[in-house]
């Protein structure tokens, strides 16, 4: 029982590890996913799906699912984002800024500008 366990484990990490490999390709380089105002799309979800900065900051959604998402708030919209494809907008006026996905509106996100 325990010896299939680690089987199983072995194997799912052995796939992590190929998808992994396969989406490392149609990044573009002049956007960093370090940043701190980044927010990566991955798995259907914002990553981090809520996110504080200063007023004038410019906030960078790269989209690294297949699917197409958007970020969608009362005053931005990313349109659809292709797998690779990279987002920017600038906050210049303090508030909270909620957006969804349109595809997906159980994809939610946050920007809170101070
Ligand atoms: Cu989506």
């Amino acid at each position: 029982m325990s010896k299939q366990l680690i089987i199983s484990f072995l194997i799912l990490l052995l796939l992590i590890s190929v998808s992994g490999c396969g989406t490392a390709k149609t990044e573009d380089p002049s956007v960093s996913e370090t940043d701190k105002n980044t927010v990566i799309i991955e798995n259907y979800k914002f990553q981090p799906d809520e996110i504080t900065i200063k007023s004038g900051e410019t906030i960078t959604w790269i989209n690294k699912d297949s699917v197409k998402h958007t970020a969608t708030g009362d005053s931005f919209d990313s349109g659809l984002l292709s797998k690779g494809s990279s987002y920017q907008q600038k906050f210049d006026n303090a508030g909270t800024y909620d957006y969804i996905c349109t595809p997906h509106p159980y994809m939610k996100g946050k920007i809170i500008v101070e």
